[in-house]
Formats: C-alpha cells, sequence, structure tokens
C-alpha cells in the first residue's frame, strides 16, 4: 500500500532567502540522532530549496552547526536555535534536541519563516509524549479508522519502508515513544515478548531509535501462564516473579531500544491481579521490579471498572471506578510504575469533566491519557478537532509527577494515515501540543493546514476555521451537556438515544419524561465529592455546575432554566439545529477550496464531508424526536421536529 507524507509534504520555494544556510552543514558528533538530523535537513534542503547539502568538517565555513553541548540549559531533548554571523546553531545536551531543532528548522522553511535573526528556545512540555496503537496481529485495529496496521499482518511483524515513515512523521511532530500493539493482548500478541518476533522487533526499534523514539509493547498480565505454562499469574507467587524477571532479561537484552511495557489489567475481561486477590500495586510493582534492572518502565491503565452492571442498579457509578481503585494506592507504586489515566472517568466522550484521579494521585507517577482515534467523536468520517479539547485537560498545572502524554492513534495504512485527511492535524496536533503545551490549538492547526497544503491563505484560513468550529459542532448535534453515549452499541457510531441505557456498561443518561441526567452529587451517586475543593463543591451544586457538564452531573428537568435564559429542552432542541447547520457549512467551507488544493485531496474530503453533513441531520432528527416524545414540549421556535 503506498502513503502520502502528510504534512512532510515538502513544496519547492522559488527565491528563497534562506538558501544560504543549508549549503554546508557541520555536525560535530555523529550520534544516530545526529546523523538523522543531517539527512532530514538534507531533504529539505534538496525537497524545498533545490539545493544539495555540504557536509562540511568545522563549523567556520557551516551555514548550519549542529551543535552538542553538555551544558545547554535546554536539555536532552530540548533545543536551542540562534543565528549569528550569518550561521545557524542548533544547540542541544542531547542528539534527539538536535533532531527535534532540525525539525523545528525545517518547519520554518515549510511554513516559509525567515530563519534571519532566527533566537528560539524549547524545551519540551512532557517527558514522554506517546502514541498507542490498538494495532492487532492479524492487521486489525482496534477502533481503528484508517484502514489496516503498517506494523501487523497475518500475525507477522511488519518492518518496511513505512515503519521508517511513520517514525519520520511522528519524531517531526515531537512524538518520542510509540506502543505498537493492541493494549488486549490477546493470541500471538502475547509472544511479542518472546524470541518468536524477536528480530523484527529489533529491526523495528532500531528504526525507530533513528528518530528518537523508544518502542513500547502492550502485555498480556497472564503471559507467565500462556506461555510460561505456570498454573497461576499470582503477581506475589515467587514462580510467577522469577518468570518475568527472565522474561524481561531476555527481552531488553535483545532489544535495546524496548522503553517498557503498557499493561491493561482486569479491565473488560483482562486478566489482572484480582484475580489471586491482589491489588493493582502488587501487579504493576512485580513486573517493575523486573523491568527495573534494565531500565524498563511500567506504564499501568486506570481504565478499571466493572463492566457487568445491572442497569437497575443506581448507586454503582461507573465514572467513580478508577478513583475508587487506584486512589487508595497513592505511594505505592515502585519508581519505575507509571499510571496511565484517560482524560475523563468514562470513556472518550466528546465531554467530560476531568479525571478526579490526575489531580487526587499525589506521589503517583502519571501519564495523561487521551484519544486522537475519533471512536465517539465521528470516527474520522466526521471532522472532530481536538486539540482545542487537549488543551483544557492537559493545562499541566493540576498534575503532580508528571510524566506525559499519550494518545490513542489514529493511524492505519490508508494512504493519508488517518482516513480523513483533516484527521492528521490530530495526530500532528497531539505531537506539537505535547512536545510543546503553550502553543494553542489555532498556531497548531495553522502550522498543520500550511506544512499539509502549502501557503495560500485562503487554504490556510478556510482549513483553520473548519477545524476549529468542528468540535463544537459535533458537541451540539451529539450528545447534550456532558451526558455522554448515545450511540450504537459495539462500534459506536452513530445516534442510538437508549443504545447503552438497558446495557451492562455503566453507560446511562435516565431520561424519563420529566428530565434527564445523572445525579452524581451527594445526593445521587456521590461522584462529584471525589473532587479535591473547590471543585468538589462546584460540581455538587446545579447552580455553579459548569453548563457544559450539567447532566454528567445532574438529572435536569426539561423546563430548567439554562444561564442563557432558554429551559433545558430548547437548548437540546436549539444545539441540535445549529450543529447540523454548522456541519452544513463545513461542507460550503471545502467547496470553496475546490481548485486550491489537489483534486485528489479535495474529493476525498468532499465525500467525507457530505456524509458528515448528512449523518450529522440524522443525530438532530433521533435526538429531537427521542427528547420531544418524552417531553411532549415543542420547539419554541416551530421548526420541523419528526414526531
Ligand atoms: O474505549 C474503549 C474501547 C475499547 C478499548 C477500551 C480501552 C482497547 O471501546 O475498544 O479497548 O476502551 O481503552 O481499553
Amino acid at each position: 500500500m503506498s502513503y502520502e507524507n502528510a504534512w512532510l509534504n515538502y513544496r519547492m520555494r522559488q527565491d528563497c532567502r534562506d538558501k544560504k544556510y543549508f549549503s554546508k552543514v557541520y555536525a560535530g558528533d555523529n550520534c544516530l540522532y545526529t546523523q538523522t538530523a543531517v539527512r532530514e535537513l538534507e531533504i529539505a534542503a534538496r525537497e524545498i530549496l533545490d539545493i544539495k547539502t555540504e557536509r562540511v568538517g568545522n563549523c567556520e565555513t557551516a551555514g548550519i552547526w549542529l551543535k552538542l553541548d553538555q551544558n545547554s540549559e535546554a536539555g536532552e531533548e530540548g533545543y536551542h536555535i540562534r543565528e549569528k554571523d550569518g550561521r545557524i546553531i542548533i544547540s542541544s545536551a542531547g542528539g534527539r534536541g538536535l533532531l527535534y531543532g532540525s525539525f523545528a528548522l525545517i518547519r520554518r522553511l515549510q511554513l516559509e519563516q525567515t530563519l534571519e535573526g532566527i533566537c528560539i528556545e524549547q524545551v519540551p512540555s512532557n517527558p514522554y509524549r506517546m502514541l498507542n496503537h490498538w494495532d492487532n496481529m492479524d492487521g486489525s485495529i482496534e477502533r481503528g479508522y484508517s484502514g489496516n496496521s503498517f506494523f501487523f499482518q497475518d500475525e507477522m511483524v511488519l518492518v518496511n519502508e513505512r515503519t521508517r515513515a511513520y517514525a519520520r512523521l511522528a519524531a517531526s511532530a515531537g512524538i518520542n515513544a510509540s506502543v505498537i500493539n493492541n493494549v488486549n493482548v490477546r493470541g500471538n500478541a502475547t509472544k511479542l515478548i518472546t524470541d518468536v518476533y524477536g528480530e523484527e522487533l529489533r529491526q523495528m526499534s532500531e528504526i525507530f531509535a533513528q528518530y528518537g523514539i523508544r518502542l513500547f509493547l502492550s502485555l498480556n498480565f497472564a503471559a507467565p501462564m500462556e506461555l510460561g505454562n505456570l498454573d497461576t499469574a499470582d503477581p506475589l507467587d515467587d514462580r510467577v516473579k522469577a518468570w518475568w524477571k527472565e522474561a524481561m532479561a531476555d527481552i531488553f537484552g535483545r532489544i535495546p531500544n524496548l522503553g517498557g511495557f503498557l499493561v491493561k489489567a482486569d479491565s473488560e475481561g483482562r486478566p489482572g491481579p484480582f484475580t489471586y486477590g491482589r491489588d493493582h500495586a502488587d501487579g504493576a510493582n512485580t513486573l517493575a521490579e523486573a523491568a527495573a534492572p534494565h531500565g524498563g518502565v511500567i506504564i499501568w491503565r486506570c481504565f478499571v471498572y466493572n463492566c457487568q452492571q445491572d442497569w437497575r442498579d443506581r448507586k454503582t457509578d461507573r465514572a467513580k471506578a478508577g478513583y475508587e481503585n487506584f486512589m487508595p494506592l497513592d505511594g505505592k507504586f515502585k519508581e519505575n510504575v507509571i499510571l496511565q489515566i484517560k482524560n475523563g472517568p468514562m470513556d472518550f466522550q466528546v465531554r467530560e469533566p476531568l479525571s478526579p484521579l490526575l489531580d487526587g494521585l499525589q506521589d503517583t507517577n502519571q501519564i495523561l491519557e487521551v484519544q486522537i482515534a475519533q471512536e465517539y467523536t465521528g470516527q474520522q468520517r466526521h471532522i472532530c478537532y481536538l486539540i482545542p479539547m487537549f488543551k483544557e485537560i492537559s493545562d499541566g498545572s493540576f498534575r503532580k509527577n508528571n510524566w506525559g502524554m499519550a494518545a490513542i492513534s489514529n493511524t492505519g495504512n490508508d494512504e493519508n494515515w488517518t482516513g480523513h485527511d483533516l484527521a492528521a492535524a490530530n495526530l500532528y496536533g497531539f505531537g506539537r501540543l505535547s512536545f510543546d503545551s503553550e502553543l494553542t490549538a489555532e498556531e497548531i492547526a495553522e502550522e498543520w493546514a500550511v506544512c499539509t497544503f502549502g501557503k495560500n491563505e485562503k487554504v490556510t484560513k478556510t482549513v483553520v476555521k473548519m477545524l476549529l468550529m468542528s468540535w463544537p459542532a459535533y458537541e451540539k448535534y451529539t450528545s447534550p451537556l456532558g451526558i455522554g453515549w448515545m450511540v450504537n452499541p459495539n462500534h459506536h457510531y452513530g445516534p442510538n438515544v437508549d443504545g447503552y441505557e438497558y446495557d451492562r456498561w455503566g453507560t446511562y443518561h435516565r431520561a424519563d419524561h420529566l428530565g434527564i441526567g445523572v445525579d452524581r452529587s451527594s445526593r445521587g451517586t456521590g461522584y462529584a465529592r471525589q473532587y479535591r475543593e473547590p471543585l468538589a463543591s462546584i460540581y455538587e451544586n446545579i447552580l455553579t455546575c459548569p453548563e457544559e457538564l450539567l447532566l454528567f452531573f445532574h438529572h435536569v428537568p426539561y423546563t430548567y432554566r439554562l444561564r442563557s435564559g432558554k429551559t433545558l429542552i430548547q437548548h437540546i432542541y436549539d444545539t441540535h439545529f445549529e450543529g447540523a447547520q454548522d456541519a452544513a457549512e463545513l461542507a460550503v467551507l471545502w467547496d470553496s477550496l475546490e481548485g486550491c488544493i489537489s483534486e485528489k485531496v479535495f474529493e476525498r474530503v468532499k465525500k467525507r464531508l457530505e456524509h458528515q453533513k448528512e449523518h450529522a441531520g440524522e443525530w438532530r432528527d433521533q435526538i429531537n424526536t427521542y427528547f420531544f416524545r418524552k417531553s411532549m414540549i415543542p420547539d419554541e421556535k416551530g421548526r420541523h421536529i419528526y414526531e
């Protein structure tokens, strides 16, 4: 399958005054990352400036100097770029910093910003900037919307030119770690930690290493039984401990660029420590002890809840589960364990409050998990630019012991990597935001649009506008005010208000003829009390609860007046008419770009936007009709609501 270069799709620039810098490059060292950096500068010089770069032996004649500087305040991954005496110096305390600095320089070329007088310093905002791929060994991707896996096919590990293209794209956006297999580890994927796939994984990890990316694997907690023939996977059993030690010594010995493992345990049917009466700290620590001598880390997911709930049970609240399971363990995890916490307490809905664990945990390393695979936000058939959401939730200040951000990836082997061309903005944007949390969602959108489509004011303006209106639009025409779900079970695409209402997954809206929403105040499930003050009180009280989360925290009558003066039911009708209207406008905006971008891309996106427009209409009608039938309150504005 062929592939495109996404935002690294370089375009030739005529008469660029910055050509002079690129004719001669000097690298003071020859480490792996510096070699990659020089190669990248050469590619950019050739493809953007139409010149051949010469590698020179000293800094005197060089136009670009890659300078390793042990004392650089930018650290190992940060960089400093400055122009001095007609020469650009990129310096860093580490080779990876030089690589990121080189990509930053190239980006400026793409953006047609002058390099003269450049002086920037950048230190990554997050130590780990990870992609989590939910790729299966048969080539399918769980919640994948961009074709099949480019890591696996027919139970084999793939290593080819696309592996390199992936690493290059990821690194250019700032990603430094990648988990290549699904957290639901089954079948042959369990064997990824053995030498059965050793050679391919070593090769892959070496390609990743050139781009500063650590390879991670998801592992199966029951591996000691499935691979080791033990009769238990009890983390406190000595045989189990010994088994893990040996398994880790083996794999880290074979794959030096392995960063560690990601673990989904006791979650949605996956094995875990609960089977043996142990807790998550017991489970994670046994693995961590085995990985520690090799510098490995264990990333342990907190997505643990009862997925066998009874809808009749109003006391159990799935939203509470993460906190209940992990908060008591705060401080009990080994140094090389990092807890990975989904941004919200439920599951990647279009709107959720922040998980109370993020702010709750005081003595535990954490990584914030978000999803760029648009499982619940349009599955890459709708545009939904999620960076504004991530911006809201990642504002670092609330997190202690922050180890970074992970995103469930939206990639696959489609030619354009992300199915929807505009979904690549989420991939790029996640990397950029995790590297530099100061960037605004708009700045990122603009960078992405120019790098992808070239510098054309009309295109940039239109694309940025479309991206920025897309998340609010999606929220408007889908589920209102933080209630979430209302989708078709299993595949999660399209409206189905009661799809999960009587199911076992703990995802209810509790609508009746008078109102809708889940009471999570102390009169209800008590979830709001998991937050630290002042948030607990803010959420607890319907009058202070942020309105976009109203139905997440409260059961509210349809006749309740919102701050806008509108009743709740009127708000539901209005937002659904508006959201569908926005979706129609997205299509019109895109149409205005006909002739300004390649026909192939234009047509690809146009098709998806037509679907989005129609599908948004379906959402509008199903939601409006559902609530009209429940409440029997007509639309004040007399618009058509099907009966
Ligand atoms: O969002 C849910 C998905 C599952 C996924 C799970 C998880 C990988 O529907 O497909 O499993 O979350 O995050 O583990």
